[in-house]
């Protein structure tokens, strides 16, 4: 955590993303998981006196939050961002053209905010239906975020910053809410994304946050007109805060060109089972100060932790159609895990083991309720290397 108090020409930033409360919500171990560290989060916040909060899309799971979760969320929000605390940056742009309202939530006389909380949506809580609105709209009419980056006209996209002002620092946010990734591919090779920066931009320290499909190379992850590669955006640009993507990379990188950094928070949450989802997680607090940022990442401690294993069936010497010797082998990784819980080394085991070939579930669950790990043993896909 960042040691000091940010001063008066500091302004802090809490930064995280994809914490999607209401996962697993119906899960009588882990229904509490997002949301626990949703709050861990904002305590990290609310301790290290961050002056805003902003969060880079899927706070919620599912684009129609149970009632449960939706409660929660605002009361974690009313808890950790109202008060009776100062407000010590401004935001010097038309609130008009960044927010539906017209204003940004601490300036409205009928609330009491000493946090703003700024966020945008991502692909599990975007806009649509009927009224077009998303579960960020009804936060945002409750006057407990202030959401924006939402861009209506695939056409012809521009991207409007949000000018903050604290001291003598200067900070513009592009808002860039979750399109769909070739979509918003097309629009940027089409040339239909424009930036409008603030008039003299040198003396502005310029923040772009997305949530989308991360470019990872040609050796891995989605095909390439699928997501968004670090050099179709801007080199103004000086640090992206990459929402979607659930590895924690929250050290900055060097982008591509070196022109920009780029922060991946990566999910506060393990929302499937991939080696990226088993690091510890971590929320980053930004400090920006007269054109220079320092980022501090810190960990979230009520994550569960996730543990992959993998077993190759070739090197057990089991034949695949044996399904009574493997649940013997997955029920004595279950009890060793068990057994590690009672000694205290993890809390309890939870062991899935799925079967990539079938897609069959099977799970295991310890005996203590406390945290548990997961196990994941994936069958190689290519049965050549089964022993048959
Ligand atoms: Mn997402």
């Amino acid at each position: 955590m960042a040691d000091e108090l940010p001063d008066a020409d500091t302004l802090r930033i809490l930064v995280l993303t994809d914490t999607h409360v209401g996962y697993s919500e119906k899960d009588k171990v882990r229904g509490k998981d997002a949301m626990d560290s949703l709050e861990e989060a904002l305590q990290v916040g609310k301790s290290s006196k961050a002056d805003l909060i902003l969060h880079g899309g899927d706070l919620f799971h599912d684009n129609k939050p149970s009632r449960g979760c939706l409660y929660r969320t605002m009361d974690l929000l009313r808890q950790y961002t109202l008060g009776s605390g100062e407000v010590a940056f401004e935001v010097v742009s038309d609130p008009a053209v960044s927010f539906s309202r017209g204003m940004v939530n601490y300036q409205d006389p009928n609330m009491n905010v000493e946090c703003p909380f700024f966020m945008i949506h991502g692909n599990h809580d975007d806009p649509g239906g009927e009224s077009n609105l998303c579960a960020a709209n009804l936060l945002e009419v409750a006057g407990l975020c202030n959401y924006f980056g939402r861009h209506e006209d695939l056409e012809d996209i521009v991207i409007r910053p949000l000018l903050l002002s604290k001291g003598r620092s200067q900070v513009a946010i592009y808002g860039l809410g979750n399109i769909r990734d070739e979509r918003l591919h097309r629009a940027f090779q089409a040339r239909k994304v424009r930036f409008e920066t603030p008039v003299d931009p040198d003396k502005w320290f310029h923040v772009m946050i997305l949530h989308q499909n991360r470019h990872k190379g040609s050796k891995g992850g989605v095909p390439s007109k699928a997501c968004i590669h670090e050099e179709m955006l801007p080199s103004f640009l000086d640090l992206v805060i990459w929402g979607h993507e659930h590895d924690c990379q929250v050290k900055p990188q060097e982008s591509l060109r070196g022109e920009f950094y780029v922060i991946q928070p990566g999910s506060s949450v393990a929302t499937s089972l991939t080696p990226g989802e088993a690091g510890l997680k971590h929320v980053a607090l930004i400090d920006l100060k007269q054109g220079v940022f320092r980022c501090n990442p810190v960990p979230l401690w009520t994550v569960r932790p996730l543990v992959m294993r993998d077993i190759v069936l070739s090197e057990t010497g089991l034949l695949k159609t044996d399904t009574q010797a493997w649940t013997h082998r997955t029920g004595s990784i279950a009890s060793s895990l068990a057994s590690m819980a009672w000694a205290g080394i993890v809390a309890d085991a939870f062991v899935t083991i799925r079967d990539s070939i079938t897609s069959q579930l099977c799970q295991f669950s310890g005996s203590v309720q406390k945290q548990f790990h997961e196990l994941d043993i994936i069958y190689p896909a290519d049965s050549s290397s089964f022993v048959v």
